[in-house]
């Protein structure tokens, strides 16, 4: 059988205020055109189906929509675990219901392995795990388990002990393997080297479908991280193709296929001039921008010069007067709340034209001015 491993959708993200609601309307409309096109058995999702426990109704409609134009349009079988920004009994809501229809979803670990048994293949389902959930599921084990590394390996050894012989093992978690090349959008990844487990403790799968980090890439030879559909971070993720991996469970070899952005990510660097002059390609200028100006301040007005020349421009940076050399990032909404508020304006003005800091007596009577000035419009 052909099984589709993605992970990672983050539905509901914003980067800063800008919802990034039509990208991901566009990655599921691409990855549904995949299953059809690749003639996909199954589809795999391995965590951070959602960015918060509690989701958003925006999001939980484009997962509602996904998941019902594949497993009941398609009639393709769905297999999802909770990541660790999944709210694990929300998203498995009604799953003993849901199962009967072919969305297999785990939320929470169980004491029994959760599989999903097909022809030629089993899927095992293990969702984000903790040392204490493993020790609360477990608590015979309680003693065994010291550490992240010992948690996974007592809850793989029952899934490995529960193998059906003569069928593929495909387990599907949400873990954050050492060595494995993170981004900056991986935000659970700070959290260091705690939380990391060696690739060794799923030795024995077919194969292993990742998710948490967001970098495609091969762990090892059977371990895979499919990465995100789409970038959420500047940086590292611009140049990043970001894919579905498609794996046949008879000869087990895969094939990455690409999945196209709505909005790709550059930031574009140089002088205030040359980065209202780019050199860049047009799906570049009109994709997410982030602008670096070497050799000016950004106000309001050179703001509106960069929106111009960048209509989707989510990030500026700027130098700043407080050292020769430093520099102030500024997203756009902070930029354009400016707009809004007066007495934010005139200290950002005291800052960056003037150089000083107002104190409440310089804010005062700017307040002032500003009643006695709008008295007179009124
Ligand atoms: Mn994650």
């Amino acid at each position: 059988m052909r099984l589709l491993h993605t992970s990672d959708w983050h539905l509901g993200a914003a980067d800063g205020e800008r919802s990034l609601n039509e990208d991901q309307r566009f990655f599921i409309d691409e990855i549904i055109r995949i299953i059809e096109r690749e003639k996909v058995d199954a589809v795999l999702i391995a965590g951070d189906v959602y960015d918060r426990s509690v989701a958003s109704a925006e999001a939980i409609r484009l997962y509602d929509d996904a998941v019902t134009r594949i497993c009941g349009d398609l009639g393709v079988p769905v297999c999802i675990i909770a990541g660790n920004h999944d709210g694990p009994e929300r998203l498995s809501t009604c799953s003993g219901l849901l199962s009967w229809v072919g969305l297999h979803i785990a939320g929470a670990l169980t004491r029994s392995p959760q599989v999903v048994s097909f022809d030629d293949a089993e899927i095992f389902l293990l969702p984000w795990i903790t040392e204490e959930k493993v020790k609360s599921v477990f608590p015979e084990e309680r003693d065994a388990v010291s550490g992240i590394e010992d948690a996974y390996r007592v809850a793989v050894n029952r899934m490995r002990a529960a193998f059906t012989p003569g069928k593929r093992h495909i387990l599907i978690a949400h873990a954050f393997i050492t060595n494995a090349e993170t981004s900056t959008s991986d935000r659970a990844a700070e959290i260091g080297f705690a939380m990391q487990v060696p690739v060794s403790v799923f030795d024995g799968f077919d194969y292993v479908a990742l998710g948490h980090i967001h970098k495609p890439q091969d762990v090892s030879p059977t371990v895979r991280y499919s990465g995100t559909p789409m970038p959420f971070s500047f940086g590292r993720e611009e140049g990043q193709e970001k894919s579905v991996t498609i794996v046949d469970t008879q000869t087990m070899s895969r094939r990455i296929v690409p999945v196209p952005l709505l909005h790709r990510r550059t930031t574009i660097t140089g002088t205030f001039s040359e980065v209202l002059h780019p050199t860049c390609s047009e799906s570049e200028r009109n994709g997410y921008v982030r602008a670096v100006v070497t050799d000016s301040y950004l106000g309001l007005e050179a703001l509106s010069e960069l929106r111009r020349v960048y209509p989707n421009l989510l990030e500026a940076n700027g130098r700043t007067f407080e050292s020769e050399s430093g520099s102030v990032t500024m997203t756009v909404q902070e930029l354009e709340r400016l707009a809004d508020d007066p007495v934010s304006v005139f200290r950002y003005f005291c800052r960056e034209e003037l150089d000083v800091s107002p104190d409440e007596r310089l804010t005062g009577l700017f307040e002032k001015a500003m009643a006695s000035a709008e008295g007179v419009q009124a």
